[in-house]
């Protein structure tokens, strides 16, 4: 199988994107060859992480030609950065939400070209994507939305302004009720913007429409993870890692019909007993900053020391699904309001005090049968860095194996972090 995949390419569609054709000829071979070393040499994967694949293998070509048809029949295409752009509002309005972080190192120097080297990696990756032309879902987006979450974010999106019409929402700082009615007006103006490009208000019944459509995404996931929960566990923290980042560009009623279908076969390998690592092998939870496409550095060095990833306390991860919006609205405003509601759940740490997450990350780790906790830090996120001095506390506190890393997605300190992760898996063995 593995020979068999291959990411394809598309300089046709590609030139008339107006990328970079040349240059970005290059990545779907080293896309191909980095999946194929990282997932595909895994032993024992189920079988239906064949649609997973595939999605990878269509990640510049086949669903890009979705997205575009959509385009051309008047669709709204709109870009985000963060978890709290409320994509039930596009869905609702027939559009299609793209997920924009950058997780790659390759489009980090065309970023330092404009912005300062010592800010966040996942930021610089996602300019630099757009002022290289170097990703064909940048270039398809009608607008980005962009949010006020942290520094490095809100001062990029006005220079991102130059290159593609970029929105802003005020992510408030603090969850009183003022900031909670701040942040409606915010998701009241969302709506607007999304509007504007059909032409048409979008009602209450295509709200409702979208608020279950993606409600019903998130379900699947919570299902999904609770899955690999088991100990031994059906399924690899790899492959959950990708499927968790496909969420954020695949059509969301195909993902969640094939989410639950992988999960059907979780359960039967389950009840079968059939498990991708020895009940032995040692559990990690990974919390912390986002792992965007194709960020699967971690995951690599904790599965290659013969670890198991069992959770991602992340926003690719279960801050992204664990909170569902209420379906009983009887109006619009009502269903305005419960969306804020579940928006204002989600705890990033760009909160002041967010001591929240802390429980929710112990929450999961007891869900998860971890037996040990990597709290994974973007270089220069100041506010996961400093959140790690509580999560800390919070382990030693319960005895609870725990380890800080701070990294960006060069590859030059995978040496040393091999070292550390080592040392931290023989820590848990006893
Ligand atoms: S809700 S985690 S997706 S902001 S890692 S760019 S905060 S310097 S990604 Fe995030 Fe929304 Fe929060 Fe989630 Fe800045 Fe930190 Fe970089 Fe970050």
């Amino acid at each position: 199988m593995s020979d068999e995949f291959v990411v394809k390419s598309d300089p046709e569609l590609w030139e008339k994107l107006g990328m970079d054709v040349a240059r970005f000829s290059g990545m779907p071979p080293m896309l191909t060859n980095a999946y194929r070393n990282i997932f595909l040499s895994q032993q024992n994967r189920p079988e239906r992480m064949a649609y997973f694949d595939d999605m990878v293998a269509n990640i510049h070509t086949g669903r890009i030609r979705e997205i575009c048809d959509a385009k051309d029949g008047g669709k709204p295409v709109i870009g985000t950065f963060c978890v709290y752009v409320p994509e039930e509002l596009v869905v609702a309005a027939g559009g299609i939400c793209i997920g924009l972080c950058g997780g790659a190192q390759g489009s980090i120097a065309d970023a330092e070209k404009i912005l300062p080297r010592n800010i966040c990696p996942m930021v610089k990756s996602a300019f630099g994507f757009k002022v290289g032309k170097i990703c064909p879902y940048f270039q398809v987006v009608d607008l980005v939305y962009g949010e006020t979450t942290c520094d490095a974010k809100k001062k990029t999106w006005e220079l991102l302004d130059r290159y593609v019409p970029t929105h802003v929402m005020e992510i408030p700082q603090m969850k009183r009720e003022r900031d909670k009615q701040l942040w409606k007006e915010e998701v009241k103006d969302f709506k607007v913007a999304v509007d504007r490009i059909t032409g048409n208000e979008t009602d209450f019944e295509a709200v409702a429409d979208g608020i279950r459509t993606i409600n019903a995404k998130r379900a699947a996931l919570q299902r999904l993870n609770s899955l690999r929960h088991h100990n031994p566990s059906p399924i690899s923290g790899k492959d959950m890692l990708i499927i968790q980042q496909i969420a954020f560009y695949d059509e969301p009623v195909r993902f969640t019909q094939k989410v639950h279908d992988l999960c059907d076969e979780l359960e039967k390998r389950v009840q079968a007993g059939i498990a991708v690592a020895p009940k032995s092998a040692p559990r990690i939870l990974v919390s912390g900053t986002p792992m965007a496409l194709p960020n699967w550095k971690l995951h690599s060095i904790i599965e290659g020391a013969g670890a198991l990833v069992v959770n991602e306390e992340s926003c690719i991860g279960t801050r992204y699904y664990k909170d569902l919006i209420d379906e009983g609205s009887s109006d619009m405003d009502q269903q305005l309001e419960r969306l804020t509601e579940r928006y204002m759940k989600i705890d990033c740490s760009c909160f002041t005090p967010n001591d929240d997450r802390i429980e929710q990350v112990l929450k999961e780790y007891e869900a998860s049968g971890a037996e040990g906790i990597i709290d994974y830090c973007l270089q220069f996120c100041h506010t996961y860095n400093i959140e790690a001095v509580k999560l800390r506390e919070a382990c030693e506190a319960r005895g609870i194996p725990f380890m800080a890393i701070e990294t960006d997605y060069s590859p030059d300190d995978v040496g040393q972090l091999q070292t550390r992760v080592e040392a931290f898996i023989e820590q848990i063995k006893g």
